[in-house]
């Protein structure tokens, strides 16, 4: 595998960043995780922008610019032969011992081009089940939800593990007072009586990438969807319920808490935006290949 670091390709085996890098350290950075289809990288420019929108906050200066960190990441994929797979953008910082940034100035910018697991294929057609976890997100007045920073994901690390070792397939995350938030690494959609609802960004979720092209992918097929405030009870009074994530894509949840939502099956919409979005990243998305 050739990795890319500050601007060069270098195999796994020397692809290295110090131990003093902020990003390890103190969690200081953002990253993106990225999908290809068939040679295509869905979204990109959505992705790129998400990283400089959350370089921008931390005010960590990007070594490239965007078109450049866009053709790093095609490089990047060209290099592994990459048609379908998982890519990882991390910026940090920089090198740097002490919380204080100030005498920081050059950041590190890495790219693998790799594979991640989805959920088993199973969960896909029959759906998978949520658990609401203990832990909740972090109050956007904290910790801004919008940067998808690095520190901020031990938190979802260790909701992901009260899902875990609670047997289900993915932990639902609630807002400090109570509101649906977000799971571990994916936002979540219902719908009720034909309509789609999302909770709004400042409950503190991460304004996924594919939450966007679901939104999108509804409105093309004429189904009304909105951003409102949701709790539990609409959770579990929904028709149909599902995720979505660059990991996750679209995959239906069927039983949060032990009630199974609407029929216990897949949703009939649920389905048709699944089969949408299949069609979506196979035609859309930035060609790999020159
Ligand atoms: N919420 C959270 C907290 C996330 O981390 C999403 C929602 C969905 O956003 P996108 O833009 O992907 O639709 C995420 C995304 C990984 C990995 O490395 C994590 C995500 C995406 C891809 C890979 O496990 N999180």
């Amino acid at each position: 595998m050739q990795i890319y670091i500050n601007g060069e390709l270098v195999p796994e085996a020397e692809a290295k960043v110090s131990v003093f890098d902020h990003g390890l350290l103190y969690g200081d950075g953002a990253f993106e995780g990225i999908r290809a289809y068939g040679g295509r990288i869905f979204r990109l420019h959505e992705h790129v922008d998400r990283l400089f929108r959350s370089a921008q906050h931390l005010a960590i200066q990007v070594p490239v610019t965007r078109d450049g960190l866009a053709e790093a990441i095609l490089r990047t994929a060209r290099a592994n032969n990459l048609t379908d797979g998982y890519i990882r953008v991390t910026l940090t910082r920089g090198v740097g011992l002490g919380l204080d940034p100030k005498n920081i100035t050059n950041p590190t910018l890495v790219i693998i081009a790799s594979q991640l697991a989805l959920y088993p294929r199973e969960m896909y057609e029959n759906g998978l089940e949520l658990v609401t976890v203990a832990l909740r997100v972090p109050p956007a007045q904290a910790l801004e939800p919008r940067i998808k920073s690095l520190g901020k994901y031990v938190n979802n690390i260790l909701a992901k593990m009260e899902a875990n070792r609670a047997g289900a397939g993915e932990g639902l995350m609630l807002s400090s007072d109570g509101y649906v938030a977000e799971a571990t690494g994916d936002n979540i959609f219902i719908l009720c009586k034909g309509e789609m609802f999302t909770p709004p960004a400042h409950v503190g979720i991460l304004e996924g990438i594919t939450r966007a092209a679901a939104m999108e992918l509804a409105r093309r097929l004429e189904i009304p969807v909105s951003e409102r405030m949701l709790t539990l009870y609409d959770i579990y009074n929904a028709d149909e319920c599902f995720l979505t994530g660059t990991a996750a894509e679209i995959v239906p949840a069927v039983k949060v808490d032990g009630r199974l939502i609407g029929t216990g099956r897949p949703g009939p919409l649920t389905k048709r935006l699944m089969a949408e979005f299949r069609a979506l990243v196979a035609e859309e998305g930035v060609p790999i290949s020159r």
